[in-house]
């Protein structure tokens, strides 16, 4: 047990410093051993990732680094994936992602699905330039618990609301919680078109959804 423990250590500190070959041998090692996926997922990747995420949140850690560990993170998920029906259960949310219609950034917006899938989330990415339509079909084909809207230029802020529209429309905005975010977006934003979150950055986004995820149901 106390050989597991070292193993889930050193396999988060590889991750937390990037190393995403470390990461696959130690997984491989593991494996061996007879040590559980979801183990490897939980106590190794997703402890490290929840580390990379409070360090950023004190200024210890930037951007760059984040997205090295996340790297890393790709890698043992990829490898565990195939493995294990069980990641799935460990996965118990679900998390739509996209940035809204008419904008092409997607940088925040994938650090955010770095984080939410480190915090055991299962993400569906739809990229960027995303219709609203295309939010709505994913909530329903994948039962999603939470959709992340992000937004960085002013004048894609009101797609936002569009999307959220949308899914109102689509008789699903009791059974889905929204999220929002990207640079110009604020809370008062936020507050202002129905959402039900904000987050400024990919770390407190996960927060956020934790909180909401904590809570019996959306709009109730
Ligand atoms: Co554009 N761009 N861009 N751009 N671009 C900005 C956003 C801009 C601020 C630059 C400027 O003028 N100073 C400006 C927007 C002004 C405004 O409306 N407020 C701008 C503009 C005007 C444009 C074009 C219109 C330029 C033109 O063609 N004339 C054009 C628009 C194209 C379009 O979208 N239709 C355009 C195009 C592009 C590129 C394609 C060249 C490229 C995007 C490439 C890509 O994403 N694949 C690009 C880039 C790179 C930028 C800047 C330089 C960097 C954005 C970025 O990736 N930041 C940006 C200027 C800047 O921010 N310094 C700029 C790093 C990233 C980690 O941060 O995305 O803020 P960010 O994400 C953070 C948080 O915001 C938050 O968490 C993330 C991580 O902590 N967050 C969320 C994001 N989404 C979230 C969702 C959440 C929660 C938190 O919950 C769901």
């Amino acid at each position: 047990m106390s050989g597991d423990n070292r193993l889930f250590e050193d396999l988060a500190e590889r991750l937390y410093q990037g190393d995403s070959k470390a990461v696959v041998a130690l997984i491989e090692q593991g494996l061996a051993l007879g040590v559980s996926p979801k183990k490897l997922l939980e106590q190794g990747l997703i402890a490290g990732m929840a580390t990379v995420g409070e360090d950023f949140k004190c200024g210890e850690l930037f951007v760059p680094e984040i997205i090295v560990a996340a790297r890393a993170m790709h890698a043992g998920i990829d490898l565990l994936r195939p493995l294990m029906a069980d990641v799935h259960t460990s996965l118990s949310r679900t998390v739509i992602l996209g940035t809204v219609k008419g904008d092409l950034h997607d940088i925040g917006k994938k650090l955010v699905g770095v984080m939410m899938e480190g915090a055991g989330y299962e993400v569906i990415d739809l990229g960027h330039d995303v219709d609203p339509e295309a939010f709505v079909d994913a909530v329903k084909k994948h039962q999603a618990d939470l959709v992340g809207l992000s937004a960085l230029l002013s004048t894609t802020m009101p797609m936002m609301k569009t999307t959220i529209d949308a899914l109102a429309t689509a008789g699903l905005r009791k059974s889905v919680w929204v999220l929002v975010g990207g640079a110009p977006v604020t809370s008062d934003w936020a507050q202002e078109i129905g959402a039900d979150g904000y987050a400024n950055d990919a770390v407190r986004a996960v927060d956020r959804a934790r909180r909401l995820f904590a809570e019996s149901n959306p709009r109730d």
